[in-house]
């Protein structure tokens, strides 16, 4: 348990200043950055939106060059791949790797050089808010910055109509996942009703070997049953060369998230500030983002609990897990406010306990729910850039004082234990890869903000 009483203060703030500007420096690899040296050692899509909004304090040159790698590796039909394959990494350093997602060449990329599957589209958030950093430094700054939007206008655009189109699955005006990994909160228990109608070939982990529980513990991470699934999702989608075409019926897991959903929405947001830049039409921006909006409201919110929920689009039901993806919605500012109340309730109840009753940024999974793991991935861990997205949202629905607390409580955990990948959700403790990027990028952020003069309360 972390002390709420604690300020940050100005040493602290320079020692994490600091030491997150050395985990970025020290994860820069040729032209992106890796979320974590051991663990992760190439580049991932939402992984690099968080890192360029860090990197824009400390080396903007690398936060364009970052999120330009991701999308010069984007497939033709507009998606972004969750991982770009360094070809200096070898196969054996991460599964799956390049040889089993098998992914067709395209334009001038070979062969295997990405995954066919996406994550949550933060891009375009994460653009306009390395040009905003950049546009404060005065005009040729801006001018600069405005050259580095304009390459990513269009392909960022073409990122928003494959969610809009290929992956509308229900046609209800929302994005699809198709595996759990595109989430970004991938052992969520907001899968696990979906996931249960998956078949778990055990067969797949004979013939492939896990690395990841050669690098971390096997408590924090999937078990082998749930990571069989996995693989069979990969498998099914590869082998179908990843069309999107009649999922419901060819794949086995389709599923509506209220995190991924809302991302893409504030994406359309940040796409009408872009475009005013780049002299596009911000209008069918504008709309998009309403549109996707509503559809949340009215598709992934349950009355009955007053909660935003995962949906199996092949059964057309939510998900009963109360999960941290239920609190992103708060990130729509037109949001009705009754919903947004309703967030704001769930956020400080003891399930997810914000900073005036533990000291600690909120949990991944309900504090109370029978299944709550304190070690397991995504079961129940602190994550800093789900908690950095919430403050956001609390911000634009002017919960001043409740963001700033989480502000506060962030900094102070990642002073206290340093920049891990999660956190345990009672003592604090840092867990997972060490010297993990977005938390370290996002620390950086949050130091930044002056909106409230934080060290005036310094001890
Ligand atoms: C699979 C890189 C990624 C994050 C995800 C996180 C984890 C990978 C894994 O690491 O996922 O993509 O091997 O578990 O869940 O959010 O992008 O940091």
């Amino acid at each position: 348990m972390s002390d709420p009483t604690l300020a940050v203060n100005t040493d602290m703030s320079a020692d994490l200043w600091n030491s997150a500007a050395h985990v970025l420096d020290s994860n820069w690899s040729h032209d992106h950055t890796v979320p974590s040296r051991r663990l992760y050692p190439h580049q991932w899509s939402w992984d690099a939106a968080f890192i360029a909004i860090g990197l824009a304090y400390v080396n903007p040159t690398r936060a364009w060059r970052d999120l330009r790698s991701l999308f010069e590796a984007q497939w033709p039909d507009g998606r972004v791949p969750h991982i770009v394959f360094d070809p200096r990494t070898a196969e054996g350093d991460y599964f799956p790797g390049p040889g089993f997602w098998d992914a067709p060449a395209y334009g001038n990329r070979p062969a295997r050089g990405s995954t066919g599957l996406v994550q949550p589209p933060l891009h375009a958030v994460a653009a306009w808010e390395v040009y905003r950093r950049a546009a404060s430094h005065g005009t040729a700054c801006a001018h600069e910055a405005g050259e580095q939007l304009a390459w990513l206008y269009p392909r960022l655009v073409a990122q928003q109509e494959y969610l809009t189109g290929r992956r509308d699955a229900s046609g209800d005006g929302l994005a699809s996942i198709v595996h759990p990994w595109e989430s970004g909160l991938d052992n969520s228990p907001s899968w696990d009703a979906a996931m249960s109608a998956v078949p778990a070939d055990m067969t797949l982990l004979d013939r492939y070997q896990r690395r990841d529980l050669e690098v971390a513990d096997a408590a924090h991470r999937p078990t082998d049953t749930d990571y069989a699934r996995y693989l069979g999702l990969v498998v099914n989608y590869r082998d179908g060369g990843y069309a999107d075409t009649d999922l419901v019926h060819r794949h086995a897991f389709v599923v509506e998230c209220p995190s991924f959903n809302s991302i893409l929405a504030a994406a359309e947001l940040a796409l009408v500030h872009i475009a005013g830049v780049v002299g596009a039409d911000p209008e069918v921006h504008r709309e998009r983002a309403r549109r996707i909006s509503t559809a949340i409201s009215e598709h992934l919110f349950d009355p009955a609990t007053r909660t935003f929920r995962s949906r199996d689009v092949r059964t057309r039901t939510l998900s009963p897990a109360r999960c941290i993806n239920g609190l992103m919605p708060l990130l729509l500012p037109g949001l009705p406010a009754e919903q947004a109340a309703a967030i704001m309730a769930e956020a400080v109840s003891p399930r997810f306990g914000l900073p005036e009753q533990t000291g600690l940024p909120a949990p991944s999974h309900d504090r109370t729910a029978p299944d709550f793991d304190t070690l397991r991935y995504w079961r129940g861990p602190i994550w800093i850039n789900v908690n950095w997205l919430l403050r956001r949202g609390m911000l634009a629905h002017g919960y001043h004082g409740e963001a700033e607390d989480l502000r506060m409580a962030m900094m102070r955990l990642v002073h206290q234990s340093g920049h891990f990948e999660y956190f345990h959700p009672d003592t604090g403790e840092g867990i997972g890869a060490p010297a993990f990027s977005w938390t370290a990028a996002l620390s950086l952020d949050l130091l930044a903000d002056r909106s409230v003069p934080a060290y005036a309360r310094a001890a």
